[in-house]
């Protein structure tokens, strides 16, 4: 008997443990241990008058009444009329209470609003969660539910919120052979073999994760596209997800190949002014939306790193994306396309070298700064773009670095439409293992400010479309999801999920209110783990860039994989895509001048920005070696000289590190011990790769500046030939797009 009953306790143990995977992201339920606010949400909260007519509202109802009972224990009877403590959802269509309650406070949500609000019917004391639209009812309850999971009072609550933002999507760079491009967190979540017949549970999880922080769109496909994914075989399949998606108000866009006519059409053209061709991409959209009547449209990347495009056949990148948008524009679909490309000459004259290099280790120089390139191709195509059309623009000129300044694009074209683009995966930020709330990233971007209509005229504003009033908008993360059991592989990548669908739905909200949030919801409302967790989760990212790629620094990876640094590599396949390209070291000094008497890429920001960067003596040090090459005597604000402010800031990232080990070691009484040990083991790699960053740069730097590593600071542990030495063969995230 006690064997058995021992035995038990341990499966329960076990069990208990597994509860604690992560898989539940932000949405636990689990019930508010404050015992004086557990009483007032119990007895506040007591009745539901819910009709629901439609899979929306029926799953918005479903998710109310689970919240609750999770976390106040209170099992809500739905009832037709009003009671005291009652909630009232729905939309004016749904419910007479709600539609009462908008005609009287003349409310309108729009498509995706909802209102949140305290209020009295017939002397009743009543909660209404409404909206105009039936998804606005779920994101109101999501909406509510936050507010209980993160402890928040429930008295004379008016809350009206709506995106501002249309299109919230997430990236997916996932492959048909389930790899993913750039992924840290297992393969991809699309079953593509076992679809349409098989719904796993996660793509039902998903949809509702998503939702949850109002992200309402999906590209399932990688960018590096693969034509096949638009043949009738994987459409069916693309539809089941749709379907599943749709009622959580979550729409499936696809990569579109730009050879997809030649590739699976049997055309002998993709030449997108070819009435063959366009009439393929009809017809070809006819059939998806006979399947998805919904389908979102297309994400294109062109003529960049091997895809083929429109310039392959003497066009523009506005030729080809018009064309997308002609065959969409009958169902409302919309074309992304992607402003992430290089300089076609500068690609050619690779290859005229590579021909008469071959087997040689030959550097040739691009004859344009590669931070030019996507505004000097996109910006003279201002105003030619057809209406459903935005171009998708990289948050920074080269590749989502740990630190850019905003790409000049945004600054640059008031005719057409422009999207961010983000990347939640953590490419260059450390990847699977590294600590990084990105927030911080994300904020800095949108809030630049552009100038492009005077002071104000913040990228958030080109974005949101209120600069130049544009009716279409967007904004895109590339998704950090994987088919681990919680979903990002490192706990605290589920943070940056979240923080890019909360500031998608809203600019405004800060980098601390998105951390505290989901802090609370994630782990626990204690009042120390919040502020230690929070502190550490804001200072991250600058953590990141002491120690990886500090004052200025960018590009200086691992070449491929992109996984730690190698900033002596100087043999990649083209110029601008070597480490040396980007930093310039020399026997003078460091960084790249980009200024009037070097590249120049600093006139393609408006006069106040070039303003804040282009002194080497004023420019902000964050971007000091991305505008500017520097003497390694050069003297820092602090009084250091550029080599010392170099030293010092590679060790304050590592010490730094150290200081979020002490921090999250203190936290351990307060949370499970499943996911502390998992981000306690994590972090101990992020050191050991810290100091490995700060050695390899370090010495390397060294051979260059010539000068001592202060005495203070630690010795490196190897030699620079062991650092070049290192291979990674199977570091993850490169996959194979089969
Ligand atoms: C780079 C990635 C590469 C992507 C490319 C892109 O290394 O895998 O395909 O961006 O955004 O950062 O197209």
């Amino acid at each position: 008997m006690l064997k058995y009953t021992l035995s038990v306790f341990f499966a329960l143990l076990c069990f208990w443990g597994k509860a604690e995977d992560g898989y539940r992201l932000w949405l636990r339920y689990d019930k508010v241990q404050d015992a004086a606010l557990l009483q007032r949400y119990q007895s506040a909260l007591t009745a539901l008058s819910f009709y629901t007519s439609s899979a929306t509202l029926d799953i918005a109802k479903k998710e109310l009444i689970k919240g609750i009972s999770g976390l106040t224990g209170n099992r809500l009877r739905p009832r037709e009329g009003v009671t005291n403590n009652c909630i009232i959802a729905g939309t004016p269509a749904s419910s007479v209470f709600v539609k009462k309650f908008f005609q009287k406070n003349k409310l309108n949500t729009g498509n995706e609003g909802y209102v949140i609000s305290t209020g009295n019917v017939g002397g009743k004391k009543v909660l209404f969660i409404a909206a105009t639209k039936d998804i606005g009812v779920l994101y109101g309850v999501f909406a509510f539910l936050r507010l209980l999971q993160t402890n928040q009072p429930l008295e004379n609550l008016f809350m009206v919120s709506a995106p501002k933002i249309q299109n919230r999507i997430l990236d997916h760079w996932d492959n048909l052979n389930r790899t993913v491009e750039r992924g840290y967190a297992g393969a991809s979540i699309w079953n593509w073999h076992t679809l349409p017949d098989y719904i796993d549970q996660r793509y039902i999880d998903y949809a509702r994760a998503n939702a949850s922080v109002g992200i309402n769109g999906t590209v399932l496909t990688n960018v590096n596209a693969n034509a096949r994914v638009l043949t009738k075989t994987y459409l069916i399949k693309v539809k089941a997800l749709a379907d599943v998606f749709r009622p959580y108000g979550l729409k499936v866009y696809l990569t579109a190949k730009f050879s997809a006519p030649v590739e699976i059409g049997g055309l002998k053209t993709a030449d997108p002014l070819d009435p063959g061709v366009r009439n393929w991409w009809k017809e070809k959209c006819d059939e998806i939306y006979s399947m998805i009547p919904d389908f979102g449209g297309f994400l294109v990347k062109a003529n960049s790193e091997g895809q083929p495009g429109p310039q392959s056949y003497g066009r523009t990148h506005a030729d080809g994306a018009n064309m997308f948008a002609d065959a969409l524009a009958p169902h409302g679909g919309i074309v992304m396309w992607r402003a992430f490309v290089y300089d076609l000459r500068v690609q050619k004259e690779q290859e005229r070298f590579e021909e008469g290099n071959k087997g040689g280790h030959g550097n040739p120089i691009a004859a344009e700064d590669r931070f030019k390139q996507a505004y000097n191709e996109f910006a003279p195509l201002d105003g030619k773009f057809k209406k459903n059309v935005l171009l998708q623009v990289k948050n920074g000129p080269i590749d989502f670095q740990p630190r850019e300044p905003f790409s000049p694009l945004f600054g640059a074209m008031p005719e057409t439409q422009l999207m961010m683009e983000f990347q939640l995966t953590q490419e260059y930020l450390g990847q699977g293992t590294h600590l990084v709330f990105e927030a911080p990233l994300f904020k800095e971007v949108l809030d630049a400010d552009t100038y492009a209509r005077g002071m104000g005229s913040v990228v958030a504003k080109v974005i949101d479309g209120s600069l130049y009033h544009h009716p279409l908008t967007a904004i895109a993360g590339v998704a950090n999801i994987g088919n681990d059991i919680n979903w990002t592989g490192h706990p605290f990548g589920q943070a940056n999920w979240y923080a890019f669908g909360r500031l998608a739905w809203d600019h405004e909200l800060s980098s601390a209110r998105i951390a505290n949030e989901w802090v609370r919801q994630t782990f626990s409302n204690n009042r120390d783990f919040v502020t230690t967790t929070t502190s550490m989760m804001l200072a991250s990212r600058e953590i990141l860039v002491d120690y990886m790629t500090p004052l200025g620094l960018n590009h200086i990876m691992g070449t491929g994989h992109h996984y730690g640094p190698a900033p002596w590599v100087d043999n990649a396949g083209r110029a601008d895509w070597n480490p040396v390209y980007y930093h310039r070291a020399d026997s003078e000094g460091l960084g790249f001048n980009r200024t009037a008497n070097g590249s120049n890429a600093l006139a393609q920001y408006r006069p106040e920005v070039q303003k804040q960067w282009d002194n080497s003596r004023t420019c902000d040090e964050k971007y000091l070696l991305w505008f500017h090459h520097v003497p390694w005597n050069f003297k820092m604000h602090s009084g250091r000289s550029l080599w010392e402010a170099l030293c010092y800031k590679y060790n304050i990232g590592c010490d730094s590190v150290k200081w979020m080990q002490r921090e999250w070691n203190a936290v351990k009484p307060f949370i499970d011990e499943e996911r502390f040990k998992q981000v306690q083991q994590l972090l101990v790699i992020q050191e050991k790769e810290a100091v490995w960053w700060r050695d390899a740069c370090l010495l390397y730097f060294q051979t260059f500046s010539k000068m001592p590593v202060p005495a203070q600071y630690e010795k490196p542990q190897h030699t620079l030939e062991y650092y070049k030495s290192l291979k990674f063969s199977y570091a993850p995230g490169i996959g194979g797009n089969l």
